[in-house]
């Protein structure tokens, strides 16, 4: 089989600043746009050209700044809880194309794929000094369905095992964060970030947005649904080894903090990260560890307190294969 570097559906482009950035199409119009740099999704584009991930109008694409939007890579470690910087370095570093990726037979049906890597080095061997290879695929399916893969690997030689937390920092573009709804995540535990990550209880049957909501929700369910009330239309992410779930918003104040967002786009935005972040991950050397998100797009004329009463979504199980 072709590789995915040698096919139409895949382009090698030099983006903003001159980054390297690969362009995923189907034929039916769907895109999406991966940089090397911090091996992220900066855009996913529906048949009609409509955006549907959130980059803010000033993100700054200069390294070693992370860039505002799109699904950063949260490695080694989500939060700032130890010596790395805010979610690690991962998003700080330039990936590579991956010349020799594993097999995978999850993404058969996709034409539109890149293989990323990233291993370790020198610089950052200074603040976490394990060797690790991370592999992300990034692969959109023919329905539009955009899906990340990651593998890390222990590649230690001195025999020491490496823990770390992991997140898909996806942020999603929403009409009006006011009519937004997010369903999956009800009754259960949260440790909330603007509480110290005290443990409370989700008692809301939906969660809705009326000012900052910064929240990791513990063992959360494989599908969780994003409705954009105003487009009628739902987010459906849908994850396999990331049991945590983040909810973010920034609201007005911390929204005019931030340099490199605007100071209204709060309305604009809503993150919700597949994360493994309350049972942290151990790798013994040699050892690999792999976790999926896979976002679609759905109509939805519903708005209920279940996830999908009358059965519009496609809440087929999820199957990974690779
Ligand atoms: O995912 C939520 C969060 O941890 C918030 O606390 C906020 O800090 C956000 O990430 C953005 O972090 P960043 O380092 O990208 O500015």
């Amino acid at each position: 089989m072709a590789s995915a570097s040698e096919n139409i559906y895949v382009e090698h482009v030099k983006g903003v600043n001159g980054l390297d950035k690969v362009i995923l199409r189907e034929i039916r119009g769907w895109s999406a746009e991966v940089y090397l740099y911090g091996g992220q999704v900066t855009s996913w584009k529906n048949e009609r050209r409509e955006e549907l991930l959130f980059l803010s109008s000033k993100a700054l694409f200069q390294p070693p700044k992370p860039v505002r939007g799109g699904i950063p890579i949260c490695f080694p470690q989500f939060g700032n809880l130890d010596s790395l910087e805010q979610h690690g370095f991962a998003r700080n570093r330039l990936w590579s194309v991956d010349p020799d990726p594993p097999p995978c037979s999850s993404h058969t049906n996709s034409r539109a794929f890149i293989d990323l890597i990233l291993r370790h080095s020198e610089e950052e061997a200074k603040i976490w000094s394990h060797r690790y290879e991370l592999r992300l695929r990034v692969a959109l399916g023919p329905a539009g369905d955009l899906m990340l893969t990651s593998r890390i690997r222990n590649t230690n030689t001195d025999g020491k095992s490496f823990t770390f937390t992991f997140a898909y920092h996806t942020y999603f573009f929403v009409t009006d964060i006011s009519e937004v709804r997010v369903e999956g995540l009800e009754t259960l535990d949260y440790l909330d970030n603007l509480q110290n990550r005290e443990r409370f209880t989700e008692q809301g049957d939906a969660i809705t947005f009326e000012s900052e909501v910064d929240k990791i929700y513990l063992s959360t369910p494989t599908k969780i649904a994003i409705l954009d009330h105003e487009r009628k239309r739902t987010f459906e992410l849908r994850k396999d080894g990331l049991p945590d779930a983040v909810v973010w918003n920034p609201w007005d104040k911390k929204a005019k903090a931030m340099a490199d967002f605007g100071d209204e786009e709060y309305k604009h935005m809503l993150c919700v990260e597949a994360a493994c972040v309350e049972k942290p991950i151990t790798l013994k050397p040699g050892e690999e560890w792999k976790g999926r998100q896979e976002i679609s797009i759905v109509p939805s004329s519903y708005c209920s307190g279940q996830l999908d009463p009358r059965g519009q979504l496609d809440l087929r199980r999820v199957t990974f294969g690779c």
